[in-house]
């Protein structure tokens, strides 16, 4: 059956399209630095892109390769590239889009690094950035500049889970000729595919919810068409964050799971959304599947579930988010997200406490926030947790 016809689950098994000579069931890892040519005739059509064939790991591997065609299908793209972490995709893509003198347009609750390797690196190249909260698209109208090179967003965003309408904001961009990289951590393919709704690149970490078992590191692009898809894999190999062939293994391994595995997570997200909302020590609780989001009718029509990453505010700011970070049981006190154990983490106390109190206030990122990332335990387990640990709050 041709993987265009499947369902995705179906997909998740099937789709990377590789044939192994021994019949083995799971793509082999070709732990190889290099691949021998057949003639000269033959090295030289593969360096000039006219004939298909390996030359070398950091620029292409059969093992990555699997797994980029997997990914590449299920977020209906041309072609992906797998690089070593999501950081490694992110600094690729402000890499091929922009350069001195050009301008990005981007969320102000970011990720990090993602914000921080623009405003301490890319900076210093001449590029320029505005943040903005993209969910306002007047504000996405008023920020493009007539050297606009590309917009980028995160959508649900980390950690506030704010949600961009992709398909308005790929339209603006669009009047403009300007190219949309969506970051799909949040949702993974199973849940959103960005480029259905008009973007140009897809984005993911792996180590989140495609990997899903948080015993890796890894990212990936997925491009809609072939020259982006050529782009971004020429930048991405002359820098050097090339996936390794066991990193690409590991992770073809979990993403065979992440439908089952999303499904339970938010099944169980749900639950944990509705006990936290009703909670006396829990001041708001952003979640998309609750009516209480802001973006709760967009989350519907762009996502195909809430997915089980939830924030909340505690009443009692910092302090009660420590208190609450030194009790739990269950859950890891940890940052990463999307595994199969629920994690729990305090922005303002960790991964966010170097930010001046504005750029918290901007961003979104108030004291008492909690991000939590739910696993697939069983439900009533994380939520006796979550009560213990909250009545010590
Ligand atoms: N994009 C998003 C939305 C992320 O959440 C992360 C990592 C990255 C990109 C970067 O991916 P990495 O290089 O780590 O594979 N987010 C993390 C987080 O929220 N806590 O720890 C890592």
């Amino acid at each position: 059956m041709s993987s265009e016809k499947m369902g995705f689950n179906s997909k998740l098994i099937h789709a990377g399209d590789f044939e192994d000579e021994l019949g083995s069931a799971t793509t082999p890892i070709y732990q190889s630095s290099t691949f021998k040519f057949k003639s000269a005739d033959h090295g030289a059509a593969c360096f000039a892109g006219e004939e298909d064939g390996y030359i070398y790991t950091r620029i292409g591997n059969p093992t990555i390769g699997e797994l980029e065609n997997t990914v590449a299908a299920l977020e209906n793209g041309f072609g992906g590239i797998g690089t070593s972490s999501g950081m490694g995709a992110v600094t690729s893509v402000y890499m091929a889009y922009l350069g001195a003198g050009e301008h990005m347009v981007s969320h102000n609750a970011l990720y990090g690094p993602s914000r921080a390797v623009m405003e301490s690196l890319f900076s210093k190249f001449g590029v320029e950035y505005s943040y903005i909260d993209t969910t306002d698209l007047k504000q996405v109208k008023e920020a493009i500049r007539p050297n606009t090179k590309l917009l980028y967003i995160e959508t649900p965003a980390n950690p506030t889970i704010g949600i961009t309408d992709i398909e308005a904001v790929s339209n603006i961009a669009h009047e403009f000729g300007i190219p949309v990289c969506v970051d799909n951590t949040f949702c993974s393919p199973y849940l959103q595919n960005p480029l259905d709704l008009g973007a140009d690149i897809v984005l993911h970490s792996m180590t989140k919810f495609i990997n899903g078992h948080a015993d890796i590191v890894a990212g990936m692009l997925v491009a809609k068409t072939e020259e982006d898809h050529k782009l971004l894999r020429g930048v991405m190999a002359n820098m050097g964050c090339n996936m390794d062939p066991h990193q690409a293994f590991m992770t073809r391994r979990g993403l065979k799971t992440l439908g089952i595995r999303i499904d339970r997570a938010q099944d169980n997200a749900r639950k944990i959304a509705d006990f936290l909302e009703k909670h006396p020590k829990v001041e708001w609780v952003k979640y998309p599947g609750l009516e209480s989001h802001p973006q709760y009718e967009l989350a519907k029509k762009q996502m195909r579930g809430p997915g089980s990453m939830i924030s909340f505010g505690l009443k009692n700011g910092i302090e009660a988010g420590k208190v609450m970070m030194d009790n739990v049981k269950l859950a890891l006190l940890a940052v990463s997200l999307g595994g199969i154990e629920t994690l729990i983490q305090h922005p303002a106390s960790m991964t966010h406490a170097k930010l001046t109190e504005e750029a918290k206030h901007i961003a979104g990122i108030s004291d008492g926030l909690v991000r939590l990332s739910i696993g697939i335990e069983d439900v009533d387990d994380i939520m006796e947790d979550l009560d213990q640990a909250l009545g010590k709050v």
